[in-house]
């Protein structure tokens, strides 16, 4: 591989024969030190956010229709952050460090005349093995709120990491009429290529959905080069009417998600992510917690990124090593860990109720209700 440093090929090709064989959870096996990021699993979820004027504006749009399309066009417009930034600020994609359970991330953008309030972000890691990050978003001025968890399926096929995406995300908005408007999430899967040559980049693949409470429904398929239009990050979305709207054509919107979409029936802009996004605001480490990721995962993440992998691999140990002996005095002591933001519950009502609306495949999943209790008023 040509991205690969010279002392680490020989690592490098017996990681890649071992994930061949492997199946499972990836984000447990060792990886040689250039492939690894500094930043946790715990901090994803930010990417939601990163135009919170967007995720604003959800509130603002008049009629259902437009609401949908809003969803959409904020949905769309999270894609690059999500699935290409790692390559942007790192040359490729990188494994993230492996969260511990109990691990938090708090952040917020602040507020200011076009989002309407401070929108503020708690995430929990919720499970260690298999790897499950709870979250939630809000902008409480806006009534606007996500919530969802995630978790990978992952597999090995023709060179490359096929990550299935377990979870969902809920959009809830509060209307001005009292009313509530809810939107299921689900999430596309993903391919990792490049892996041969160490410098992975991810492809999204086959199709997600965003139902509307309301009956709207968008569709998105992705393809990569050679579909659509040739191009990789390629995205086609068709936002349907409910089925009691007679009338109503669907919208159909086409182009790359980590640029800019057109509506084809008007050919307006639909989404134009070239334009600058805000990163999340956390509190510097000092004032963390134990337990916040960036303190936690303070030595390892300085190792990592100047070269010193020695103190970085002693300061991940002692992190397993204390997460370990936690399990062990737990099981001794016939306790369990518990949550701080998040409880589990077997099925998430709304997942159940709007994914029937386009046979949600499978037909129910679990859920973690927020319990209210976050760092922010
Ligand atoms: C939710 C996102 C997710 C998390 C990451 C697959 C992956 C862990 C999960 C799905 C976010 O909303 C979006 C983006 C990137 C996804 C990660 C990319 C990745 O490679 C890792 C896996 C676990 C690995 O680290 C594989 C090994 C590595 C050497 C390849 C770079």
């Amino acid at each position: 591989g040509e991205a690969v440093p010279a002392a680490q090929k020989s690592s490098w090709t017996s990681f890649v024969k071992s994930l061949a064989s492997f199946s499972g959870d990836l984000s447990s096996m060792t990886a040689p030190p250039f492939i690894l990021s500094p930043t946790s699993l715990t901090e994803f979820p930010a990417y939601w956010c990163e135009r919170p004027e967007l995720f604003a504006a959800i509130a603002d749009g008049k009629t259902e229709e437009e609401r949908s399309l809003i969803v959409l066009k904020w949905f769309i417009s999270t894609l690059k952050g999500q699935y290409t930034s790692r390559n942007e600020s790192m040359g490729s994609e990188k494994k993230p460090l492996n969260p511990v359970l109990g691990e938090l991330f708090y952040g917020s953008w602040p507020s200011n005349a076009a989002r309407g309030g401070e929108t503020t972000l708690v995430v929990e890691q919720v499970s260690h093995h298999p790897p499950i990050t709870a979250y939630r978003i809000a902008n409480t001025a806006k009534g606007v709120v996500l919530a969802g968890h995630n978790a990978q399926k992952t597999s090995f096929s023709a060179g490359s990491i096929i990550v299935k995406q377990v979870g969902h995300a809920v959009l809830t908005v509060s209307l001005p009429s009292g009313q509530t408007e809810e939107y299921l999430i689900t999430l596309p899967r993903l391919r990792i290529d490049g892996i041969w040559y160490g410098s992975p980049y991810i492809e999204l693949a086959e199709t997600s959905y965003i139902q509307s409470s309301s009956g709207w429904l968008s569709t998105i398929e992705y393809k990569g080069k050679g579909y659509f239009s040739g191009k990789s990050h390629s995205f086609k979305a068709t936002v349907t009417p409910p089925a009691q709207i007679s009338g109503v054509q669907p919208h159909v919107i086409e182009g790359t998600w980590h640029t800019t979409s057109k509506d084809l029936k008007t050919s307006a802009t639909f989404h134009d992510v070239t334009t600058s996004k805000e990163e999340v605001s956390v509190a510097e480490i000092d004032q963390q917690s134990e337990w916040e990721s960036r303190r936690l995962w303070h030595g390892v993440a300085k190792g990592i990124r100047e070269g010193d992998f020695e103190s970085a691999a002693k300061d991940k140990s002692r992190i397993e090593n204390e997460q370990r002996q936690r399990r062990k005095d737990e099981a001794a002591a016939g306790t369990t860990w518990q949550l701080k933001h998040f409880v589990h519950i077997d099925s998430d009502p709304v997942y159940e109720r709007l994914g029937k609306l386009f046979k949600a495949n499978p037909p129910t999943e679990d859920g973690y209700d927020y319990q209210n209790n976050g760092p922010y008023s």
